[in-house]
């Protein structure tokens, strides 16, 4: 079984339902488990776009997938949940971001999937929820623990 990490993200509609249905259809998949999420918080919109505010949390995933297997299931379920990705702008609002941060301590860079997430150490809004649930776990390629990394961010923030 492996361990995968989830970013949650939605800033349009009912956000909290949205975010739920998410979990439940990751936790219907035939090869997953949904095993921890954290705390749902409300984040400022980072980027170049002007938009409304995020509800952003990451859940800990058990399964047998493949990494692609599980990002395709991912963006499966962010279809069936209403997100339309030819009508909505790079960083632009979004119904339901469901990205892959971490999958065990592998570290993949192939063309449409990239892990862990090439911008998760620069995330507070990912960083934050995944120091709740998992400070201890250490992000492949970079040697230091989540902890660590939300550490240097919010240090840096002061
Ligand atoms: N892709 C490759 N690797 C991955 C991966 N590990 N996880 C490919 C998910 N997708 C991955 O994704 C574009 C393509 O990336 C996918 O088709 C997949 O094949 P996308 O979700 O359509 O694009 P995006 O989310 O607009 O871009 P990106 O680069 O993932 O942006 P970010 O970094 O996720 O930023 N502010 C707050 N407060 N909270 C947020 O959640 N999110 C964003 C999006 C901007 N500002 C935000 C938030
Ligand atoms: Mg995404």
């Amino acid at each position: 079984m492996t361990k995968a990490v989830v970013a949650l993200g939605s800033n349009l509609g009912d956000r909290r339902a949205t975010i739920d249905s998410a979990l439940t259809a990751i936790g219907s998949l035939q090869h997953a488990s949904v095993e921890r999420v954290s705390t749902l918080i409300e984040t400022d919109p980072v980027g170049p776009v002007e938009q409304g505010r995020y509800l952003n949390g990451v859940c800990v995933i058990g399964t047998t997938l493949a990494a692609r297997e599980l990002l395709d299931a991912l963006l499966a379920i962010e279809k069936s949940l209403g997100r339309d990705r030819s009508s909505e702008q790079r960083w632009g609002p979004r119904t339901i971001d469901l990205d892959l941060l971490v999958f065990s301590d592998v570290i993949i860079d192939e063309p449409g999937l990239c892990v862990p997430h090439p911008r998760l150490a620069e995330r507070l809004f990912v960083l934050e929820p995944m120091n709740e649930i998992i400070p201890e776990l250490i992000v492949p390629g970079c040697r230091l623990t989540v902890h660590q990394l939300y550490s240097e961010l919010t240090n840096r923030e002061d």
